[in-house]
């Protein structure tokens, strides 16, 4: 009975990753610009630098798959911003960056790092 159990949650499993790496990736290419995707999972942000263009409003749609605590948060110390990622539902984040400059964003323990690069 616990086989049949163990068995079924890795297909599950599997047939969730391979949804995420090879299914769900062209749906993250088609959304608009203003929109950005970003996958938490495996310890890495996916994509991990984003650039964007200074003055303009965007949001940053994180959509966690790392149940793990670590996860959890995504801190933007530079704006004094400290969002909860829910697990498996896209949390956004929304954000106006004025400045042209490179902002790092971090989980909270800065194991997971990606960084906002604003250009001009
Ligand atoms: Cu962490």
């Amino acid at each position: 009975m616990i086989d049949i159990l163990v068995n079924s949650l890795g297909v599950v499993l599997i047939v969730l990753i391979i949804y995420w790496f090879w299914i769900a990736k062209p749906r993250t290419q088609k959304t608009s610009s203003d929109v950005i995707d970003i996958i938490v999972d495996h310890g890495v942000y996916e994509p991990a630098r984003i650039e964007v263009e200074a003055g303009k409003t965007l949001t940053l749609r994180f959509q966690r798959k790392d149940p793990s605590p670590c996860a959890e948060k995504v801190v933007f110390s530079d704006f004094d911003l400290s969002v909860d990622l829910a697990v498996n539902k896209p949390t956004d984040v929304k954000l106006t960056p004025d400045n042209v400059g490179e902002y790092p964003f971090t989980c909270q323990m800065q194991m997971y790092r990606g960084v906002l690069v604003v250009k001009q």
